[in-house]
């Protein structure tokens, strides 16, 4: 009989890639979203008549419950969130109950249904905020720098403790920032990718504002990672693991090399605030700096080590930075050329 899997956050980057792994492997997969006053059909058009639609909230537990006595899955994966840091000082209760609170609902959920059901909880890099040890592995503390990086916190606790409290077979994969063609134009990647594809394709005049040029991220492919969320729950024992490359980059050199790979070379003056990116053969200017986008605390630096991942459970990302960014800007500029779908 095939396996069932229910998925939190069906209609954000990473319910896209889970759900068609699932698939591959032969699952059952139940995407639960929440209500919507648009319609979400075009935003899982690509799932469609392929996984079930199950209503529910994370905030809600006798959704999460009624999900669970229906279709009683044999995992059940929480990718749910307020996921955009910039907005969780802004929506500061909603993140804590949504991105913290709803990971305890959805592990109660299961204490009361069935504590076979093997959770995987999304945690984040970003629970380590500016920890004063690099790279970071499944040891260093949490010093969190925002409301999302401390409600993670939460949610990673409450993880470990119903699974040492109830024998949940509950897992924390500790993801570092991983990004693709799925990923919301918000982030800084596909910002970045997006306005390089409308610059290319002459859809939009030369600028580009962004916030820190200098934070460092250890970014990945989406689709390696969720590869990961498998392998944790395919495990005897859960445990908890930090998912990343070992590499890590700034904003100012990811800007660099998606520019690189649409052909325009950009060459940096003025250091600092002030600092703009000019397109060096033309000497127009394409990237400024917005002080607006700054946040009222950064992270400077995230590298993972993902160590105890490879030793343990065998998972290797398969994409480094320049394949990464170069599947993102080659996808946006064939999508705004009407050659692929989107
Ligand atoms: P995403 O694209 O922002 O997707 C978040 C999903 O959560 C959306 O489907 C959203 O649904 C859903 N959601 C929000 N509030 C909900 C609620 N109250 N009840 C049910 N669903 C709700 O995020 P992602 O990049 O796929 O990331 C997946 C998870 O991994 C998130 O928990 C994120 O915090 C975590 N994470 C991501 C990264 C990364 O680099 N991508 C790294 C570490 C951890 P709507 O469409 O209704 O808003
Ligand atoms: O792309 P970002 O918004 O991602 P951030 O804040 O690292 O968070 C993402 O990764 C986390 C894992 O570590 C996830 F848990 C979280 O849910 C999310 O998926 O920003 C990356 C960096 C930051 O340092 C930011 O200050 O880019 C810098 N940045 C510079 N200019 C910008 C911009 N970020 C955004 N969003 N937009 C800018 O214009």
């Amino acid at each position: 009989m095939a396996k069932k899997a229910v998925i939190t956050g069906i209609t954000g980057q990473d319910g896209y890639y889970l759900a068609n792994f699932l698939l591959n492997k032969g699952y059952e997969v139940y995407g639960m979203h929440r209500r919507s006053s648009l319609d979400i059909e075009e935003r899982i058009a690509d799932l469609r008549g392929k996984i079930k639609l199950v209503h529910g909230d994370v905030t809600d537990t006798s959704s999460l419950v009624n999900i669970l006595q229906k279709v009683n899955p044999d995992e059940f994966y929480n990718l749910a969130a307020q996921s955009f840091v910039p907005d969780s000082w802004t929506q500061l209760e909603s993140t804590a109950e949504i991105t913290g609170l709803g990971v305890l609902k959805c592990l109660e959920a299961i204490r009361l249904t069935n504590r076979d059901i093997k959770f995987y909880q999304a945690s984040s890099s970003e629970m380590f905020g500016n920890t004063p040890e690099s790279p970071q592995n499944e040891n260093s503390p949490f010093l969190p720098r925002s409301p999302y990086g401390f409600s993670k916190v939460f949610g990673y606790h409450a993880t470990i403790n119903y699974r040492e409290s109830f024998g949940i077979h509950a897992s924390n994969g500790i993801l570092f920032n991983h990004e693709s063609s799925k990923r919301g134009k918000q982030f800084v990647t596909r910002k970045i990718s997006h306005s390089v594809a409308e610059i290319k394709t002459g859809k939009q005049d030369y600028s580009l504002g962004l916030g820190n040029l200098n934070a460092k991220r250890d970014w990945g492919y989406a689709l390696d990672y969720v590869e990961a969320m498998w392998m944790m729950l395919q495990q005897e024992k859960p445990g908890d693991f930090v998912i990343g490359t070992g590499e890590t980059h700034s904003v100012r050199e990811f800007a660099e090399e998606a520019f690189g790979v649409a052909g325009i070379t950009v060459k940096w003056e003025k250091k600092g605030v002030d600092e703009r990116g000019y397109d060096a053969t033309t000497g127009r200017e394409i990237v400024s700096v917005d002080s607006r986008l700054f946040r009222p605390a950064e992270i400077d630096l995230l590298c993972a080590d993902p160590r105890k991942a490879r030793e343990n459970i065998g998972w290797e990302p398969k994409t480094d930075f320049k394949g990464l960014v170069k599947i993102m800007v080659e996808h946006d500029i064939e999508n705004l050329k009407g050659k692929t779908g989107g």
